[in-house]
């Protein structure tokens, strides 16, 4: 699936700055750093689109980018990073809270964890916070070029349960450096209703 044009539009602090055209939106949530804005530039094949920094805290606010005029990626700010005052990370909080409550062309939340770190408390967290608003999160694997080959079945186990997901749920793993992963995804997300989903079994991961 190739991008046509893939262009920033705003980064929305207030709820009145938020898109509201009708067009579906597919928003990327997880931990600060976890690979939420170079996983959009990989899967849209834009090197510097979303900025991307080794320094947790990057992106701040909603951030959108409308993709063939025709649907927007959204990245949203990490959460979980300590070394903001607690005011700014309430703040952030809210922003993220508010667009995921009051955005009815959100189509699809993508949920990213660290394959490295194989998840944290937050994670799950955020995966039965984003279930309670009724979305089902596409949950994503990232990072996975630092995972051993033989390591990466334990690592997707470990995480769906650590989020509590339901048997037979997929994930993907991705890595944004490699590139590996990420065309099914994007396919995935695209095309929500076609086949194949996500990995849960140990052989796809040795293909
Ligand atoms: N090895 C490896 N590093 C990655 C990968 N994806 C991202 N990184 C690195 O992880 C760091 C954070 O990446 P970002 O994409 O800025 O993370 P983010 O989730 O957008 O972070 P915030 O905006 O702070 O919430 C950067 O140093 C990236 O180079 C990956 O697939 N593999
Ligand atoms: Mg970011």
């Amino acid at each position: 699936m190739k991008v046509r044009s893939a262009r920033f539009v705003i980064s929305a602090a207030r709820s009145a700055d938020l898109p509201r055209d009708g067009r579906p939106q597919i928003a990327f949530a997880g931990r600060s750093n976890v690979g939420k804005s170079s996983l959009i530039n990989r899967m849209l094949g834009r090197k510097d689109l979303a900025r991307t920094s080794s320094k947790p805290g990057r992106t701040r606010t909603v951030n959108f980018f409308l993709i063939d005029e025709a649907w927007y990626v959204v990245d949203l700010p990490g959460y979980g990073y300590a070394r903001v005052s607690k005011r700014e990370r309430e703040a952030w909080g809210r922003s993220v809270d508010l667009y995921l409550r009051s955005a009815p062309d959100l189509a699809t939340v993508v949920l990213l964890v660290d394959g490295k770190v194989a998840g944290t408390p937050l994670d799950s967290e955020a995966y039965g916070y984003l279930r309670s608003l009724e979305f089902d999160p596409v949950v994503a694997v990232t990072k996975i070029d630092r995972v051993k080959r033989g390591a990466r079945a334990r690592t997707l186990a470990e995480v769906a349960e650590l989020l509590g997901m339901p048997s037979g749920a997929a994930l993907f793993p991705v890595s944004s450096r490699t590139g590996e992963g990420v065309a099914r995804l994007f396919g995935t997300l695209l095309n929500p209703e076609s086949s194949p989903a996500g990995t849960t079994e140990a052989e796809d991961l040795r293909r």
